[in-house]
């Protein structure tokens, strides 16, 4: 059992949020995700309470360093991804950015750094097997 840090856009767009929520679920089944609200479809975005994001960042900077491994869905571009993704290089975790392909480029901040692992796909059945085989390492 590994705890997953598992990277998606949020305020970014949502529009791979199902997706989000299929890949949490399966991840799951033998392991913690730490961040499974990102799959919450209904999470709302106009919401807006004060201190709120001051403790989500303190929130998910604890779980970034608690975590095994970090798994990032990229194909949504992302700022707070993005800087998950440079903070997890910090930390030297291992750290695995999915992105489908033929939905624009990845960027070459990501791309071209290779302490990432870095994957193209192309259905969601393919993305899991993926995704389960970095868990196996
Ligand atoms: O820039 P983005 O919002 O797209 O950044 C998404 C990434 O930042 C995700 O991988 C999350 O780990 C983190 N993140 C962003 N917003 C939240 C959040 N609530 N709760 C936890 N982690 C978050 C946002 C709720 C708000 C829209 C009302």
């Amino acid at each position: 059992m590994k705890k997953i840090y598992f990277c998606g856009s949020i305020r970014g767009g949502r529009s791979d949020a199902s997706l989000y929520q299929h890949i949490i679920a399966h991840m799951k089944i033998d392991n913690l995700v730490l961040t499974e609200h990102i799959g919450n479809l209904s999470l709302s975005l106009s919401e807006k309470k004060p201190g709120q994001d001051q403790a989500i960042y303190k929130q998910d900077t604890e779980w970034l360093k608690e975590s095994d491994i970090v798994i990032a869905e990229c194909t949504c571009p992302s700022i707070g991804v993005g800087y998950e993704l440079a903070y997890a290089e910090r930390l030297q975790k291992p750290t695995y950015v999915f992105f489908r392909k033929g939905k624009g480029s990845l960027s070459a901040m990501i791309n071209g750094d290779p302490f990432f692992h870095i994957y193209q796909y192309e259905t969601e059945e393919e993305l899991t097997a993926l995704i389960d085989s970095a868990l196996k390492l």
